[in-house]
C-alpha cells in the first residue's frame, strides 16, 4: 500500500540503504549487556548520540520507546519490535520469542514499521509463525511495514548443517520471511561476500539487513564486514552492542554511515 512505501522510505535513504540502531538487548540479554558503558543503560543518553550522529533509524520495544522518543529527529525512522523472550527463561524455552506489545501499541508510539522475530528451525516455530502472521496482517491492514527478525536456530540446524551461520541455513531463513510477508529482513552474518549475495538474492527484492553480534575488539573489522554486506548487495545494517558496547559512538557511527552509503573504504571511513 502507498502507506508502506511512504514509511519504507523513514528508513532507506535514496540509495536505498539503511543504517540502524537496536536496543532491545536489556529485555533479550539483560542489563549485563550496558555494563562496559554503563551510561548508556539509560536508553536516552545512547538514543541522543546515535541521533546526532546521524543515524537511519532505531529499533526498540515499546516500553523502552516511550522512554526515548523524544530524543529521535522528525525523520528518524522508528521501528517497534513485538516479540522478545528474557535469558531467565528455562533452556528449553530460549527458542520462542513470546509477544510482548500490540500494533496499536506501536502505532501509538509513532512507530514508521514493526518488527518481530522468527527463530526458523525451532520446536516452537509454529507459535512464531502465527504470532508473525496475525502481526503482519494487521500491520499491513494499517498500511505499516513489517520486519522480520529471521533467524534460524534449533537442534536440527546444527545436526544437518553444523552451524546456524552455514548460508543454506541463513538463506532459508531469509526466504521463509519473504514467503511469510515481511517486507524488511534482517539476519546473521554467513561468514563471505559470495554466500551473503547468495542470501540477498534468495529475498528476491526483499532488503536484507545485517544483524550486528557481538562487539569486534577491533572497531575496523566489524566496518570490513559491513562494507562487505553491502558489497554483496545487503541494504545496510541493524546494530546494536557494536554501537552501544563502545566508548565514543558517534564517531563509528559516522564511520559506519560512510561503508553504508558511500561504499567507502573501511580503514578510511575509520581514520576521519
Ligand atoms: P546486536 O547488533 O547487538 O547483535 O543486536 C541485534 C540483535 O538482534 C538485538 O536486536 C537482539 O537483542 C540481539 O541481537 C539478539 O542476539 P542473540 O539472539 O544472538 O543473542
Amino acid at each position: 500500500s502507498v502507506g508502506i512505501r511512504r514509511r519504507m522510505k523513514r528508513f532507506f535513504r535514496r540509495d536505498g540503504r539503511a543504517l540502524i540502531f537496536a536496543m532491545d538487548h536489556g529485555f533479550e540479554h539483560g542489563p549485563t549487556d550496558f555494563e562496559e558503558h554503563w551510561e548508556h543503560v539509560d536508553p536516552r543518553i545512547i538514543m541522543r548520540k546515535v541521533v546526532r550522529a546521524g543515524i537511519d533509524g532505531v529499533m526498540m520495544l515499546p516500553g523502552v520507546a516511550r522512554l526515548a522518543v523524544d530524543e529521535l529527529k522528525p525523520d528518524t525512522g522508528l521501528m517497534i519490535k513485538l516479540t522478545s523472550k528474557t535469558e531467565l527463561r528455562p533452556k528449553d524455552d530460549q527458542l520462542l520469542q513470546s509477544q510482548l506489545g500490540f500494533v496499536e501499541d506501536a502505532v501509538k508510539l509513532g512507530a514508521d514499521a514493526i518488527a518481530a522475530t522468527v527463530y526458523w528451525g525451532s520446536p516452537q516455530e509454529d507459535v512464531m509463525m502465527r504470532q508473525f502472521a496475525e502481526i503482519a496482517s494487521y500491520a499491513h491492514d494499517l498500511g505499516f511495514p513489517v520486519v522480520q527478525f529471521a533467524y534460524p536456530r534449533g537442534p536440527y540446524i546444527n545436526e544437518r548443517y553444523g552451524k546456524k551461520e552455514d548460508y543454506r541455513v541463513v538463506m532459508y531463513g531469509a526466504r521463509a520471511a519473504v514467503e511469510s510477508g515481511a517486507d524488511m529482513i534482517k539476519t546473521y552474518w554467513t561468514g563471505s561476500k559470495e554466500t551473503f549475495a547468495k542470501v540477498v538474492e534468495a529475498a528476491a527484492g526483499v532488503p536484507v539487513l545485517l544483524s550486528g553480534g557481538a562487539k569486534t575488539d577491533n572497531p575496523v573489522d566489524f566496518l570490513k564486514l559491513v562494507w562487505e554486506v553491502i558489497e554483496a548487495g545487503g541494504a545496510g545494517a541493524v546494530v546494536g552492542r557494536n554501537i552501544f558496547q563502545r566508548e565514543n559512538p558517534e564517531p563509528f557511527i559516522k564511520a559506519l554511515l560512510k561503508v553504508v552509503h558511500r561504499n567507502e573504504d573501511p580503514e578510511e571511513a575509520a581514520k576521519a
